[in-house]
């Protein structure tokens, strides 16, 4: 039998298992997350993104678990009856006690089936639950931490469904559970504890003592063995989260997680190897024309161009044509996110773009959502007008057309001189009489009055997205740079800079800059990363058009389905097709406990 933990190389050993010889046709794979039709952070772009291959995959026998919420049901769901009879018989069982679960098509890519449960609807259970929980694991949760209250009835409730799921098979039934995080994890422990049939995988994104202790700016990486991990959780006060997850790290048949890095955070923060490293990938969609996506750039360039404009009206010393565009995008961990560093490299490379007597502007973005009241209205008035002094400008242009139109039927040459009125020069005047000096809230969608682009288009119409994060498990924001063709900087403590440290020969020239924020001070860190700036302000147009290209060839490299052959390599024919299907089978075949 295999040892409990595998590191990679000892999946080695692992005998060959052809496709043909698996028996999907009878497999059930649930993916559960409290992030399933609920955008919080990462794992919903996990999801999101892997469910199509995952749908072509598995067809009719995957389903993800999720939390109901009215508003994600009303604008990504499309209610139906279930199709599989038992998943039906399930869910009805548990309507007849008052559980209200629904079933539908999650409008994404791939159209996936999902069952989502109304904590809502269960709570009246809790006491009871948590009663349980504690019975199997001798975890107690606290009456005030909602989040693990709701965790704990989101996992009774994916465990009673399991439950009456796997009792109406006669044999031993074929049920994958893939939970996701320690949200997720009560789930997967009490399925664990109450012995149902169901083969459990458990994924971590990242650990919880990990993101505090990082965000405490403590030097983690260095220090990683010498944490008393159980005191560190208790003064931060959340020793029974860290419970939680840790158990369900413990309870799973295999653990993954989504970098190296990570895999040794776990190591040491859970107290678990993880038995296999599953990178995250995007579902990437090539345009048939090769350029299109350097015409996007120019096209929303133009677009946060307009908005430069509105936002430093009056104030516009600068040439747009000479100003680059960098971002920083991310939850708002200021530190975790490398926040704290970017700023300090910026004044940096303020100080040699001014003493080099550099042409090039730069105007950099934070994109990270924070608690704001409203829009600053100076700010509105800013964006307004702007709006104005277009449309003044199309006016005045209209009728100046007009007249000229009539001067030309005449067989005339107008005089140019008069050709504006009185009326003419007192709309424009006034126009630019209403200017304001302005401030900008971060703010981002496409229905936004300041800068109405979403997420993506905004992307694209920079120059240079850069994530100089100290802890950053996978880090979704450089790789979804890359397959839009815009560089990025990223770090040797994210989980992808590591990656295409290991698959690229020379990140940097294909517009990955990974700063070395593992074996140098945080001042040669940030030295690094001004440097990376500088370069970047020298090139020509023509340079960033050619880099744009290489990175946006790299983007293969992060679809899942070419993950998928990554893995296969790596795993010696072991079929991996990302946190889901065969090489967790086949380990779970060995470590089943039932
Ligand atoms: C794309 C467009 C070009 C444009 C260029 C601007 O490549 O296809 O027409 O000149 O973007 O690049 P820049 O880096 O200056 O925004
Ligand atoms: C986590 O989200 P985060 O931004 O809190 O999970 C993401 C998906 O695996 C990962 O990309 C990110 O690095 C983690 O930190």
């Amino acid at each position: 039998p295999l040892a409990r933990s595998l590191s990679m190389t000892s999946l080695n050993g692992l005998p060959q298992w052809e496709d043909e010889d698996l028996p999907v046709e009878d497999l059930l794979l649930f993916e559960v997350s409290w992030e399933v039709t609920n955008k919080v952070g990462g794992i919903y772009t996990v999801i999101q993104t892997k469910a199509k291959i995952t749908a072509d995959e598995w067809g009719e026998n995957y389903f993800l678990i999720g939390p109901y919420f009215e508003h994600n049901v009303k604008t990504q769901v499309e209610v139906c009856e279930p199709p599989n009879p038992a998943i039906k018989k399930a869910m009805d069982t548990m309507k007849s006690q008052g559980c209200q679960v629904f079933f539908g098509r999650w409008l994404i890519e791939g159209s996936p089936y999902v069952l989502l449960f109304d904590i809502g609807s269960a709570a009246w259970n809790l006491d009871r639950w948590k009663g349980e929980f504690w019975d199997a694991t001798n975890i107690g949760i606290p009456f005030h931490d909602r989040e693990a209250n709701d965790a704990v009835i989101f996992g009774s409730v994916t465990a009673w469904f399991l439950k009456e799921l796997s009792c109406q098979f006669d044999d031993k039934p074929n049920i994958v559970a893939h939970f996701h995080e320690w949200q997720a994890g009560v789930g997967l422990i009490l399925s664990r504890s109450q012995k149902l049939p169901v083969a459990t995988i458990f994924t971590t994104h990242a650990t919880l003592l990990g993101r505090y202790l990082c965000a405490a700016n403590i030097d983690f990486y260095n220090n990683l063995d010498q944490f008393d991990i159980d005191k560190e959780a208790g003064e931060r006060q959340i020793y029974h989260r860290y419970c939680m997850e840790r158990a369900s790290v413990h309870c799973a048949h295999v653990f993954t997680t989504v970098s190296q890095i990570t895999a040794i955070e776990a190591e040491h923060m859970l107290k678990r190897n993880p038995d296999v490293v599953t990178p995250n990938g995007l579902n990437i969609k090539k345009f048939s024309a090769m350029h299109e996506f350097q015409n996007l750039h120019s096209m929303y360039k133009a677009r946060i161009q307009e908005f430069i404009r509105g936002h430093f009206y009056g104030h516009l010393d600068f040439s747009l044509e000479n100003t680059l565009f960098f971002f920083i995008a991310g939850r708002y961990e200021f530190s975790n996110k490398g926040a704290d560093m970017f700023l300090e490299a910026l004044s940096r490379l303020n100080f040699l773009l001014r003493v080099h007597k550099s042409d090039v502007t730069v105007v950099v973005f934070f994109i990270m959502p924070a608690k704001t009241n409203n829009f600053n209205v100076e700010t509105l008035k800013g964006q307004a007008v702007r709006k104005q002094l277009w449309d003044t400008a199309q006016s005045v242009k209209e009728k100046f057309g007009k007249k000229l139109y009539n001067a030309l039927l005449k067989g005339e040459i107008p005089d140019l001189s008069k050709i504006l009125d009185r009326d003419d020069i007192t709309i424009m005047k006034r126009a630019i009489f209403s200017t304001q000096v302005i401030v900008h809230p971060e703010f981002l969608s496409s229905t936004s009055p300041l800068l109405p682009l979403d997420y993506e288009e905004f992307v694209r119409g920079c120059h240079l997205g850069v994530f100089p994060s100290y802890y950053e498990p996978w880090g979704y924001t450089p790789a979804e740079c890359t397959v839009m063709g815009i560089p990025s900087v990223t770090t040797n403590l994210s989980g992808f800079g590591c990656f295409m440290q290991e698959h690229v020969a020379d990140p940097a020239a294909y517009g990955i800059y990974i700063v070395d924020r593992r074996f140098r001070s945080p001042d040669e860190s940030c030295n690094q990363l001004t440097q990376f700036l500088y370069g970047f302000c020298q090139q020509s147009r023509r340079q960033r058009i050619i880099q744009r290209n290489r990175t946006e060839r790299l983007s293969d490299l992060l679809d899942w389905r070419y993950l998928g052959r990554v893995c296969e390599t790596i795993n010696r024919g072991i079929k991996n097709s990302r946190h889901t299907v065969f090489s967790i089978m086949l380990q779970c075949k060995e470590t089943f406990l039932f």
